[in-house]
């Protein structure tokens, strides 16, 4: 797949919304395609080597705690009154000034940015150059206004760090207004159980294996699932008559960072590869125009073909106008989707009210048409099947102007639409991100240290 993949892909999706714009405006699928056009373009506008991820979840899961523990200076404050965070805060692994501009466009106040360059790391954090790490309001806020916030972020970061807590962890406004959303979407969904110090080490392998097959019965099979905790604190096991306990080693065993911190380095070792690649926005473009184009799709089928006026005509010559449209429209949307039924109804009667009146002035010329020497022998016969012609010439020319020209022009704009969107099928099974889609996979939910 070549580079410029997204790019072109985002041009046929705005090709075709441009297409069926006017016609297909009630389809709430094509306001959400034109979203999709719109950020993805943003989006391919800023500098591809910053990759945006960010941490969301319920209120206290440890959010702002997990970006601390990231950025390894208490930018964001975590605290015990919920909700503690009301606005995003970033921390920039590079140079902010870069940064500036995509950071205006997620909505960052520059009073809550930061960055994570000192002399003093030496080339410790260098790995993760390129990472915009954002810590994000609660989504179940008892402030609508944090939910609209995290709602539009989500739309536009490129990873999404989940962080649980043990006591949420199955909240199904989780499970299914976020998570199964954001795994067909983002480029990277990882899921964090936060806080699992609060557990006793007998009990987080239970509680892991229950958050796995949540996951794993929402779609979510290839999201890695790490154990962390925010704090440093490990959880020591019950001493034992028999002497120390030792911990199983498993998925979920509970091994510390060298700062302290428990999964953070698996969280990182996740992180790392997606962030290096510098490509985490173009495949968030090209997985999100892929599921926009492939949900336009629906919106075109079969080859159009325009019907023969001649029963049109003839219930317009009857004065059954309202009738002769029905049938017009129906036979020229026929084995078409049925948004484009109404989009031809629509195009077929914009002109009715104008009809009767074209009628009668048709009818007028016809008749002023018919031949004077009816009384010759034959001519009576002859002056009829002429004022037939005479008068059915002039009705196809109403015909042709107010009704079938207007459907030509819906079918036409149908034919563009299809064959934008049969570009769009060569392309079919090559959606975006196959590298990212691997690192997902990976099980990497023990820490990696
Ligand atoms: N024991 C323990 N406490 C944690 C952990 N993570 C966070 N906390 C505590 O949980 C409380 C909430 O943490 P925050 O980091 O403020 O949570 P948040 O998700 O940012 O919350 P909101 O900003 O309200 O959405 C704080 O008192 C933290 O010290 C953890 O891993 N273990
Ligand atoms: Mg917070």
């Amino acid at each position: 797949m070549s580079d410029s993949a997204p790019e072109a892909k985002l041009d046929n999706l705005q090709r075709f919304i441009d297409l069926v714009t006017g016609h297909l405006d009630d389809q709430p699928q094509l306001a959400q395609a034109r979203a999709v056009a719109d950020r993805s373009a943003d989006r391919l506008r800023f500098p591809q080597q910053f990759t945006t991820i960010a941490l969301a979840g319920t209120t206290g899961s440890g959010k702002s705690s997990m970006f601390n523990a990231f950025t390894t200076i208490d930018r964001s404050p975590a605290g015990i009154l919920r909700p503690t965070t009301s606005e995003p805060y970033a921390c920039v692994w590079g140079n902010l000034y870069l940064a500036d501009e995509l950071l205006d466009w997620l909505g960052v106040s520059p009073r809550r940015r930061f960055t994570r360059e000192s002399p003093l790391d030496a080339n410790d954090e260098l790995s993760l150059r390129g990472m915009i790490l954002l810590d994000l309001p609660d989504v179940d806020s008892v402030e609508p206004k944090h939910r609209v916030q995290v709602d539009r972020l989500l739309h536009l970061v490129d990873v999404v760090v989940w962080i649980c807590d043990p006591q949420k962890y199955a909240d199904q406004l989780v499970h299914e207004g976020y998570l199964r959303q954001l795994a067909a979407h983002r480029s990277g969904l990882i899921v964090a159980l936060n806080q699992t110090d609060k557990l006793l080490p007998a009990h987080l392998p239970k509680v892991g294996a229950d958050l796995r097959q949540l996951l794993d019965e929402g779609g979510l099979k290839g999201v890695p699932l790490v154990a962390t905790s925010a704090t440093k604190t490990v959880p020591e096991m019950p001493p034992s008559k028999r002497g120390p306990v030792k911990p199983k080693p498993g998925p979920f065993s509970m091994e510390k960072s060298p700062n302290g911190y428990v999964g953070v380095a698996t969280l990182r070792a996740l992180l790392e590869p997606i962030i290096q690649g510098q490509r985490a926005g173009a495949d968030t473009v090209e997985r999100d125009v892929t599921t926009a184009l492939t949900e336009m799709s629906a919106l075109v089928s079969g080859p159009a073909t325009q019907p023969p006026a001649g029963p049109l005509i003839e219930a317009l010559a009857r004065n059954d106008i309202d009738a002769g449209i029905r049938n017009y429209a129906a036979a020229a949307a026929k084995g078409l989707p049925t948004p484009w039924a109404d989009a031809i109804l629509r195009a077929a009667s914009a002109r009715r009210e104008e009809l009767s009146s074209a009628l009668d002035k048709a009818k007028d010329v016809a008749r002023a048409g018919r031949p004077r020497r009816a009384w010759l022998p034959g001519g009576r016969k002859r002056a009829d099947a002429r004022q037939d012609a005479l008068l059915h010439h002039e009705i196809d020319k109403v015909a042709l102007r107010y009704i079938v020209e207007p459907v030509r022009r819906t079918l036409a704009t149908y034919e563009r639409a299809r064959a934008a969107m049969s570009l769009t099928a060569l392309w079919a099974g090559a959606p975006g991100g196959p590298r990212l889609a691997q690192t997902q996979s990976q099980d990497l939910s023990t820490d990696g240290t």
